[in-house]
């Protein structure tokens, strides 16, 4: 059949000369990061006790790509996946990059709801898990979506009894026939679709095309500063965009230099890696500092230096306290490089060579000259420097449409195309951004955004619940824990039976609210709507009063 490219919504003819011409799109796929000859012998991946070198990763790559094209697979199709921090994760993505079909890599943590609500938007011709993870260890899943999607592939990674293993499909015989199927979608068209935190009822996709997530990289390792001698700790969940290419894992394959992976941010793993392997650099949310940051001093206390190789902490993906910043670097030993950035694209960095006052008190400043800015009033205008105002952005590597969603598009983007984040933010004289609130209907977990919406609908599910609103609490350790208020006429209801229904569901442990209210009735706004920052207040004094 004729080859389709992906529709999404492309920049306008004016921004893409502009983007060429600037020399920020190269017209490159993304597959030439593992590809490039002079680091062919270095070690790209550290995997536990394995270690891949750039010629294995194409080279594995490569036997996978000619595998799924044997099996019918083709450019401008689209694959769901979802794999743990391991070293497949890469290998599956620059396959599928070679092959032209764009993949979606949902979280570890992520469960049937949000797989399905992935599946059904992309229509997906492949399915990539893992046998580690409830949902790929029996038939079911797999079967309920073959129902809906029967041309679907499935594979998994680890043994099971009713699918192939990934594993083979790695290993299968070089010249392979398929291999003619091999070549990637036009740098200008969808490499893949990166996961929005989103604020609506349904997960929401965002379509990134080679180009603009290609100068993403290349931007970002530049201003980081990476070489072949960086040795890089992924221990946020490799998919997310920070880990992914701020500069992250990709950055570094664009250096040359080596990805460690770690299983979770957890302190002890981490610094026994750092230790192992000389990590020159690590990515982390804010919650995850406070735990290395007591670690540390534990550590410190007993006389041992496992961070000595450290030099440069990135910290991003949540509101980052300017006492917890200052103690960085006298603590852990490195330097701070705060992050401000979103899957949608706008990245903002510290620079390493930036003032104290600028690393410890704001969140960096746009990482390209082509970042267009605007901080504006709820009217639409520019507030003067300095004060707070809402995010409006545009440029060479941010997004202009969610994936078929015509309707929250809308509502997002303005006549000229920016992109209003949800994000409140204050902008200095030298452009640098500090984000000091939110309008996004969100709760920003410890770095793991939650769409309050969508926890809403499925609780209006239950027979005994009226009313509903999701709201964040401060919590110590997190930054922000969800609380579900809810209006009920059943006295007895339980939160672990609210917890449990969730959980049927399908939903995501991290999307469970936290804590649960039971309100006899919720603050409406003048248009009816749930007022959630009365409701704040509200459980707010009530908590106080409890304590
Ligand atoms: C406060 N809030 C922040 C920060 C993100 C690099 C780093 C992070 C992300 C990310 C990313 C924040 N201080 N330093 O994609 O490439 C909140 C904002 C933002 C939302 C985006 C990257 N850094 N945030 O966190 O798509 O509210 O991307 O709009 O997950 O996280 O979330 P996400």
């Amino acid at each position: 059949g004729a080859i389709s490219a992906i529709e999404y919504t492309q920049w306008p003819e004016e921004l893409q000369r502009r983007y060429r011409q600037s020399g920020y799109w190269i017209d490159r796929p993304l597959t030439d990061l593992i590809q490039g000859s002079d680091s062919a012998k270095n070690v790209a991946v550290i995997c536990g006790e394995r270690a891949f070198t750039y010629a294995d990763l194409d080279r594995l790559s490569s036997h996978l790509a000619a595998e799924l094209g044997q099996r019918g697979l083709c450019r401008g199709q689209t694959a769901l996946v979802q794999l743990p921090n391991i070293a497949e994760f890469y290998i599956v993505f620059f396959a599928l990059l070679k092959l032209g079909v764009a993949p979606v890599n949902a979280l570890f943590s992520h469960q049937q709801l949000e797989l399905n609500a992935y599946a059904e938007q992309l229509q997906p011709t492949l399915v990539i898990g893992s046998a580690r993870h409830k949902l790929f260890r029996s038939a079911d899943f797999t079967e309920q979506l073959k129902k809906k999607f029967p041309q679907v592939h499935v594979l998994v990674l680890g043994a099971t009894d009713y699918t192939d293993d990934l594993e083979q499909c790695l290993h299968s015989p070089e010249g392979h026939a398929g291999r003619a199927f091999c070549s990637p979608s036009a740098a200008h068209q969808v490499a893949f679709f990166q996961l929005s935190g989103g604020s609506t009822g349904t997960p929401k996709l965002i379509p990134r095309t080679h180009n603009d997530y290609y100068y993403s990289v290349r931007r970002s390792a530049e201003i980081c500063r990476l070489s072949s001698h960086t040795r890089y700790l992924c221990a946020l969940p490799a998919p997310h965009n920070f880990p992914l290419s701020s500069p992250g894992a990709l950055g570094v394959f664009h250096a040359g230099g080596t990805v460690i992976l770690a299983e979770s941010t957890e302190p002890g793993q981490c610094f026994a890696l750092v230790q192992r392997h000389g990590v020159t650099m690590a990515a982390l949310v804010p919650s995850a500092v406070n735990l290395w940051l007591s670690a540390a001093e534990r550590a410190q206390a007993r006389g041992e230096k496992p961070l000595n190789s450290l030099q440069l902490l990135q910290v991003g993906g949540a509101n980052f306290a300017e006492t917890v910043a200052r103690r960085v670097p006298t603590v852990l030993g490195c330097r701070l490089q705060q992050v401000f950035g979103m899957a949608e694209g706008l990245v903002n960095y510290t620079r390493l060579d930036d003032s104290d006052e600028k690393i410890f008190t704001t969140q960096g400043r746009p990482m390209s000259d082509g970042d267009e800015v605007r901080v504006l009033d709820e009217k639409g205008n520019p507030v003067t420097v300095g004060q707070p105002g809402l995010l409006y952005t545009r440029g060479p590597y941010t997004f202009r449409g969610y994936y078929k969603a015509p309707q929250q598009n809308a509502r997002v983007f303005d006549k000229e195309g920016f992109y209003c984040s949800g994000d409140i933010v204050q902008q200095d004289e030298d452009g640098y951004l500090r984000v000091v609130g939110r309008v996004k209907d969100q709760i920003n977990r410890g770095g793991e955004k939650i769409a309050a919406e969508e926890v809403e609908n499925l609780l209006l599910k239950h027979g005994d619940i009226e009313q509903v609103g999701l709201i964040a609490l401060q919590d110590a350790n997190l930054g922000e824990k969800s609380c579900a208020c809810i209006v009920t006429r059943n006295a007895k209801l339980k939160p672990v039976q609210l917890r449990r229904f969730l959980r049927e569901q399908g939903l995501a442990d991290y999307k469970i609210p936290d804590r649960f209210q039971f309100l006899k009735a919720l603050p409406l706004t003048a248009v009816g709507k749930i007022d959630k920052v009365a409701l704040r207040a509200q459980v707010g004094r009530r908590l106080l009063a409890e304590e």
